[in-house]
């Protein structure tokens, strides 16, 4: 899963996803016009795997990962730029930093904290980015019309609701789509379609004291299907993402929070995208990975190896839960609490695979 992370200028991108990132990418950009990606990457929390680990003790214990990827580099205009959006499309989706913090020493595009306009403001660049991707594919499905050419109808009608959608200024990702239809979108990799995290980046006093009035603001936005409101405190999360967890503990109860922002972030990345954790083990290791909901397990397969997937015969299941009651695998096994499912069962959250293949 990889999150672009986008915003008005100095609205506190960097200082997020150095929060996010535990990076230390310097606030001021290297100057010189050019635009300038930072990426990242933080470790799925997840206590499961800990436990695994310690059952199993593998030489290596990977966490599963997400993505981030911000964008700095000089602004051409008040606004986020195609340039940077242009970044941003093959994400899975779009976390937009929105500034409520004063800091009257940090300028502000349009002179004056509003985070409703702000967060209008970017929408709009989204909406005619999209815009424009649609009326260019139209003009030229059209033009292959005309002459007499073959144009698939289900794109042109597809493409045709997008259009009425944006026209009346709402994102693609109120509209529902068929598979066929998603398949078909997939490669314009619209911006509007992209779930959306709000990210409000607010001062220790707001997130202390306005935090519910300020996202009270954003109630009717959350709203939106595959949409999500979070708060922050990016200054402070930025510090505490450098300290230990004992230290980081300290700071974050100050703000009333019991755990960082990094984490807080990715569960709800994870709600929001439908996204379920499962692991295979080994004496190598034991690893989480990371599909979505209602996967089959011929397609988890496939998300470890291409050649499993293909050659897929069975997966050996067993659920976390029921392994930790079972006390070992070995045990687990004796009372025969492994299942043998075939390619077409849905992997659950915490299952623990071990995929028979044949290649
Ligand atoms: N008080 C306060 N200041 C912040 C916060 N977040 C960012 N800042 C300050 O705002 C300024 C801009 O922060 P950046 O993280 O560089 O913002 P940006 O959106 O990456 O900026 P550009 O990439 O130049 O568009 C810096 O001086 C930060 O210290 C915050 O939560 N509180
Ligand atoms: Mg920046």
């Amino acid at each position: 899963m990889e999150i672009g992370i986008i915003g008005l200028p100095q609205s506190g991108k960097t200082t997020v996803f150095n929060a996010l990132t535990q990076g230390s990418v310097p606030l001021q950009g290297t100057g010189g016009g050019k635009v300038e990606v930072h990426r990242g990457v933080s470790k799925v929390p997840d206590a499961r795997l800990a436990h695994l680990g310690q059952l199993f003790a593998p030489r290596r214990v990977v966490p599963a990962e997400v993505r981030y990827i911000d964008i700095g580099g000089a602004h051409a205009h008040k606004g986020v730029g195609e340039a940077r959006l242009t970044q941003i499309r093959p994400a899975t989706a779009i976390g937009v930093v929105i500034r409520c913090f004063a800091a009257p020493h940090v300028p502000h595009p349009y002179g004056r904290i509003d985070p409703l306009r702000d967060y209008q403001e970017v929408m709009g660049e989204l909406l005619i980015s999209d815009l424009q991707v649609v009326e260019g594919r139209l003009e030229r499905l059209k033009k292959s019309v005309r002459r007499g050419e073959k144009a698939s109808r289900e794109e042109l009608e597809l493409l045709e609701r997008c259009l009425t959608c944006l026209e009346e200024e709402q994102p693609l990702r109120t509209l529902s789509f068929a598979p066929a239809e998603e398949k078909l979108l997939r490669g314009f990799q619209f911006l509007t379609a992209k779930p959306l995290l709000i990210i409000l980046n607010m001062d220790e006093e707001q997130i202390v004291g306005e935090r519910e009035e300020l996202l009270a603001r954003f109630t009717p936005y959350a709203a939106l299907p595959q949409t999500a409101v979070f708060p922050l405190c990016g200054a402070l999360e930025m510090e505490i993402a450098q300290l230990d967890e004992q230290d980081s503990q300290a700071f974050l109860q100050e703000i009333g929070e019991e755990e960082s922002a990094r984490s807080r972030l990715i569960r709800l990345s994870y709600q929001l995208l439908h996204l379920i954790s499962f692991f295979t083990i080994g004496t190598d290791e034991v690893k989480a990975w990371t599909i979505r909901q209602g996967t089959p397990a011929v397609k988890a397969a496939g998300v470890i190896h291409s050649d499993m997937e293909r050659g897929f015969i069975k997966a050996e299941v067993i659920s976390y839960e029921t392994l930790v009651k079972a006390g070992s695998f070995a045990e687990a096994r004796k009372q025969g609490l492994l299942r043998l499912e075939g390619k077409d069962y849905t992997v659950q959250d915490g299952d623990i695979i071990t995929f028979r293949f044949n290649v």
